[in-house]
């Protein structure tokens, strides 16, 4: 038989996958190959998919979140058995905590031997390390399950509350044949893979009431509103209801942060004086000290720790995890933000005024005082006047992507660089991890064709850096700014003994931009902020793979950040 007849009458088990990602207009794959990936990767590029190829499957990984959370459609990454899987799975089990959807899809030895524990050319039973760590995990075993196999990955990825997927797909699958027509009519196109979920109209009745009845509103937007991409319903309510609001982190630019409603330069004093929170889209974790304690009120006046919650979220079992929460709405935020926006009627009555007026007063005093850092101009650059230049640019550049990890490095970065535009904020969510960098500044250059700044620590930087030559391989818009302290958090740490340097302190003057230089990218330093400015404003005009060795002052940073307080060495001093 001629291979042109066989290709005509069957199919298998890589055509299947890559035809059953096809149907469900999935165009890009995020990877790294190896056995039995290398071939489904050449045969995935030959039929019209983008395939991102990377240095370690952690970037991987986790540039198929940023995809997820970017699109709202679930981010693909393929990795080969054990440690590649292994490798993947910090970013899968991150995408999970981030409620970012994304299929970590990776080639597993034979069940059989697997199963005996026989030693198989990197065995390991994948899916059972898997499962705790994600919010499904299946394995197909059959190639005319293929196509099962990717829808119910692809529902349990975006569906509810967005999550991380394993699929289990041994080396055998792929090399398995059927009927090409049989191989066809197998495959699912998903249909309504989120569906929409309509809030109860007494839910949302109780909390309008309860909003109404509010003498001090606010309204706290998570990372949840940023990925429901209802941007239009949100706006309309916060403007509508004239409702003080905090952006978290990553939804920061949802509104612009210059909006006159925004409270982000009054957060400790709103968050302390509310008497009605509503959550969008956000958790009542760590990031909001577990709506509990000092940051919220207890102990200043007679509403302390008397406040009372609203919270909106797609996950019916969100609520109470932490406090009492009075009007739980569960739905999809855009029906339910709809909603609230019909339940408010045409009599809405504003907030009061001395609650307004007293914020706008307290955020004045605190723009004055920033602005007037900003402004200064130490010999040596600190993360103000290094971050004073990054703000102009975001500025001038609303469209472009800021990826955002370290200590100080996101700290400062967080409060001083203002967003305009929704979900360009991408940093180290929910677990506050270190790595996250590099992958997340490919995914949104190849997702969007954006450019992209990437403020990263020196630490920060060091966990994905390698991937400078994946940004340079696929030419990608990528400008890193590498703030250079010399170590973590500070570079003036010392060894008591005397003899190794101490844990958090790096090689000095290290020159990061020579990475980038290795692979024929554009590397500079800049010991200054018009240095700076400069290596940014051409990097963005030129579009090239960029790295700047932003040279920071290494006493200006404090232990940790801002979260000292978690610090157990701390807790005892206290
Ligand atoms: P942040 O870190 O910004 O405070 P979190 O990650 O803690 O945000 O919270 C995000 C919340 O948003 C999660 O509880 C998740 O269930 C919810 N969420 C995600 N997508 C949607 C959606 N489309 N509609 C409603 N809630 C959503
Ligand atoms: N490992 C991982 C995966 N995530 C982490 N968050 C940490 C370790 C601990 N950690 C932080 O929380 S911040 C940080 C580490 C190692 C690095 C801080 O140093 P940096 O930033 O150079 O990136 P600054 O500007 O010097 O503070
Ligand atoms: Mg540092």
């Amino acid at each position: 038989m001629s291979t042109d007849t066989q290709d005509r009458e069957t199919t298998d088990g890589f055509h299947l996958v890559i035809d059953a990602l096809k149907l469900n207009d999935i165009d890009t794959i995020f990877a790294l190959p190896g056995i039995p990936i290398t071939d489904f990767l050449r045969m995935s590029q030959a039929e019209g998919l983008k395939v991102i190829s990377f240095r370690h499957e952690q970037h991987a990984g986790n540039a198929a979140a940023a995809a997820g959370f970017i699109t709202g459609k679930p981010g693909i990454c393929f990795t080969v058995s054990a440690p590649g899987f292994l490798n993947g799975l910090t970013a899968l089990a991150n995408a999970t905590t981030n409620c970012f959807p994304m299929i970590l899809i990776s080639g597993s030895s034979e069940r059989e031997i697997v199963d005996l524990q026989q030693g198989d050319y990197e065995e390991m039973d994948q899916l059972a390390v898997a499962k705790p760590l994600c919010k499904a995990a299946f394995r197909v075993l059959h190639a005319e399950d293929i196509g099962v196999g990717i829808a119910r990955a692809i529902r349990s990825a975006v569906s509810g509350r967005p999550g991380g997927v394993y699929l289990d797909l041994p080396a055998k699958l792929f090399a398995q044949t059927m009927d090409k027509e049989a191989g066809r009519k197998s495959l699912i196109k998903v249909v309504d893979a989120a569906p929409r979920q309509i809030p109860a109209p007494e839910a949302v009745q109780r909390a309008v009431d309860l909003l109404k009845s509010a003498r001090k509103p606010l309204v706290i937007l998570g990372k949840g509103a940023a990925y429901a991409q209802a941007d239009a319903e949100i706006k309309a309510f916060v403007e509508k209801s004239g409702i003080p609001y905090l952006p978290m982190s990553m939804a920061k630019g949802l509104l612009p942060d210059n909006h006159s409603q925004s409270a982000s330069a009054a957060r400790s004093y709103v968050l302390a004086e509310a008497d009605v929170v509503m959550l969008v889209g956000a958790r009542l974790n760590w990031l909001l000290s577990h709506g509990k304690g000092k940051t919220w009120g207890a102990g200043s006046g007679k509403e302390a720790g008397k406040q009372q919650f609203i919270q909106v979220d797609i996950s019916p079992t969100e609520a109470d995890s932490n406090v009492a929460i009075a009007a739980p709405v569960i739905g999809d935020i855009g029906s339910c933000i709809s909603a609230f926006n019909q339940a408010m009627g045409s009599g809405w009555s504003k907030p009061p005024s001395d609650w307004t007026g007293a914020i706008a007063e307290r955020k004045d005093k605190n723009l004055t005082k920033m602005a007037e850092t900003l402004a200064k101009n130490p010999p040596v650059m600190n993360f103000h006047s290094a971050l004073n230049v990054v703000r102009n640019t975001v500025k001038d550049n609303p469209k472009a992507y800021l990826v955002n990890e370290g200590a100080n490095a996101l700290d400062f970065t967080r409060s001083i660089v203002d967003m305009y535009e929704p979900r360009r904020r991408l940093d180290v969510g929910t677990w506050g991890i270190m790595g996250i960098g590099m992958g997340y500044a490919v995914a949104a250059a190849v997702v969007t064709g954006k450019p992209v700044v990437a403020v990263c620590g020196d630490s920060a930087f060091g966990f994905s850096g390698m991937e400078v030559e994946t940004i340079c391989r696929y030419n990608l818009p990528v400008c890193v700014v590498v703030f250079n302290n010399n170590g973590i958090y500070k570079g003036t740490d010392t060894n008591p003994r005397g003899t190794e340097v101490a844990p958090t302190v790096f090689v000095k003057n290290a020159k990061y931009e020579l990475l980038m230089q290795a692979f024929g990218g554009h590397g500079v330093r800049a010991d200054n902020p018009e240095q700076l400015k400069k290596a940014l404003d051409e990097a963005i005009a030129s579009g090239k793979p960029t790295l700047i060795n932003a040279i920071i002052d290494e006493t200006a940073g404090t232990e940790s950040g801002r979260i000292t307080s978690l610090n157990p060495a701390m807790a005892k001093k206290k």
